[in-house]
């Protein structure tokens, strides 16, 4: 472990609300850095700094403590990967309960698959909540072209084992943040982020209970994937990302700087079906109706793993870099709605607010999920 990974390993371990000030500040606390003598994270080279900016740095490995996790889902290929993944790490991650969005489908789809995949896991004691059916202001969108018409093309599909649970996901957020110490709960948003925006604008004094929002979303170097310049959970409600970004919560930002790069190929589907259990096989049976996709859409069977990279980061932050920046929701633009604008020079003056990871150890990635996917029935 190299003495930056040690010190903030002594910084993330104190406690919750020092946590948080690690996230929200990026550096460590001079008392800290005084204690351990060592120096903060995201220190970089005077001229790297003059010249391109901030620079993206190796996180930091944590603890390998229990983190209890709300996931906001709209299953989704790469949802359900995402899910399957971090409910194989119950040791690490206490997935208190899944609130589902609308996104890539309609939401009494994107609900039933969310059912779905914890039966997969065989954890159907993991709730499931349906929130909003519709984005904040603007009209649904849809991506049934890339997921089929059943939002969950590849696997088999069955009868969800279990019922939805009763109440709206907003309800069930803002009640449980309300009941959670500071800094404890850490929210991931794998779809649009209609459902965390309206907790945070309905009742404000959740936010101390969140230690980070983990959004599977945005780009700066890669461009978008449903506009130019947008990403799709960020398109589908701008003005929910917006709300998000501006919340005072920390934001990580798992960009598709870093995302796009995990590439899937057949090579990469076939150790995921040798594994031999359920889960291996609808992990290989999603990726190979990616592949069929992939050869639609672009000719060759390449395509990128999106949403299991935000699961990955909470297990294993060392094997993504990332810099503390500002970043602003585009709401307003004609060609850019849901573009994330990150200030990596320091144009804007506004203080960073997001954790931007833009980069990522792809057969690190993979080995993690693999070993965490042959865990599970
Ligand atoms: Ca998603």
């Amino acid at each position: 472990m190299s003495t930056a990974h040690v010190a903030a390993a002594q910084a993330l371990s104190l406690d919750a609300t020092s946590r948080r000030s690690f996230l929200a500040t990026g550096s460590l606390t001079l008392a800290s850095v005084a204690a351990t003598g060592m120096l903060p994270v995201f220190a970089q080279d005077a001229q790297t700094q003059a010249l391109l900016g901030v620079a993206a740095q190796q996180l930091p490995a944590i603890p390998a403590i229990k983190r209890s996790v709300i996931i906001d889902t709209d299953p989704g290929q790469d949802d359900a990967i995402a899910v399957l993944f971090a409910l194989a790490a119950p040791e690490r991650l206490d997935v208190r309960a899944l609130t589902v969005s609308v996104g890539n489908m309609p939401l009494s789809i994107t609900e039933k698959n969310a059912r779905r995949v914890r039966d997969w896991a065989g954890r159907t004691d993991v709730p499931v909540y349906a929130g909003y059916p519709r984005p904040l202001i603007r009209e649904p969108i849809f991506a049934d072209d890339v997921h089929g018409k059943t939002g969950l093309d590849g696997p088999m599909l069955h009868e969800p084992r279990g019922p939805l649970s009763q109440g709206h996901a907003v309800d069930y957020l803002i009640k449980t943040l309300r009941s959670a110490e500071a800094g404890s709960v850490v929210l991931v948003g794998l779809g649009p982020l209609t459902n965390i925006a309206a907790a945070l604008n309905m009742a404000p004094d959740i936010k101390p209970a969140i230690s980070e929002v983990v959004v599977l979303g945005g780009a700066w170097g890669v461009g978008g994937n449903i506009t130019p310049a947008a990403t799709f959970n960020l398109y589908a409600d701008p003005e929910a990302a917006s709300v998000v970004f501006r919340s005072g919560v920390p934001v990580t930002a798992v960009s598709h700087d870093a995302a796009r790069r995990v590439l899937v190929t057949p090579e990469r589907i076939e150790p995921f079906r040798r594994l031999g259990n359920t889960a291996g096989k609808v992990v290989a049976n999603i990726l190979d109706s990616a592949m069929d996709f992939a050869m639609r859409r672009r000719g060759v069977k390449v395509g990128p793993m999106y949403d299991p990279c935000v699961i990955a980061y909470l297990l294993q932050p060392e094997l993504f870099k990332g810099a503390r920046v500002p970043v602003d929701i585009e709401t307003r633009g004609e060609f850019t709605a849901g573009a994330t604008v990150v200030d990596f020079r320091g144009y804007t003056k506004r203080k960073a607010n997001t954790l931007w990871i833009n980069s990522v150890d792809i057969d690190g990635f993979y080995g993690l999920l693999e070993q965490h996917i042959a865990r599970l029935p």
